[in-house]
């Protein structure tokens, strides 16, 4: 089954948004299988967002990705990578629509409170930076029939 790599980022950490994102997730039909609350090295920042290096905002994005906790998360379920980028909206918030998380709960691009896989690659990569194998659950919800 497919899975992504989720994450509220430390303001969603500090603004007490880590129930409300996991709540929307788990009532949309996706199982939770992997979850942290860390701190992100400058190693591990710059490695998750290698993409990004060299961009004038890179060094304040690892600045803030780095500020404070962090909650990581693997999500597992049909479609998950997709649907949860629909779910957290566009990258600036102004631009997210109302009812996403970043239309609902930002207002600026630097702080969007959460990431999410945008690929297949990405999300296999991502989930392999943050998590070992071991820490991923492998579980059967009884809810699975009545959503599948
Ligand atoms: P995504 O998070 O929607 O996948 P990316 O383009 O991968 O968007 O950018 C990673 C993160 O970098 C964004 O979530 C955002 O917080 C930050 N970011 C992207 N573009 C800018 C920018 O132009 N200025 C400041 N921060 C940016």
């Amino acid at each position: 089954m497919e899975k992504t790599f989720l994450m509220v980022k430390p303001d969603g950490v500090q603004r007490g948004l880590i129930g409300e994102v996991v709540s929307r997730f788990e009532k949309k039909g996706f199982k939770l299988v992997a979850a942290k609350l860390m701190t992100i090295t400058d190693e591990l920042a710059s490695s998750h967002y290698a993409e990004h290096k060299g961009k004038p905002f890179f060094p304040k994005l690892v600045e803030f990705i780095t500020s404070g906790p962090v909650f990581a998360m693997v999500w597992e379920g049909e479609g998950v990578i997709t649907t949860s980028r629909q779910m957290m909206g566009k990258t600036n918030p102004q631009e997210a629509l109302q009812g996403t998380i970043r239309g609902d709960f930002g207002l600026i691009v630097s702080k969007n409170v959460i990431h999410g896989s945008d690929s297949i690659t990405s999300a296999e990569r991502e989930i392999s930076l943050f998590f070992n194998e071991d820490e991923l659950q492998v579980y059967k919800k009884d809810s699975d029939s009545w959503i599948y």
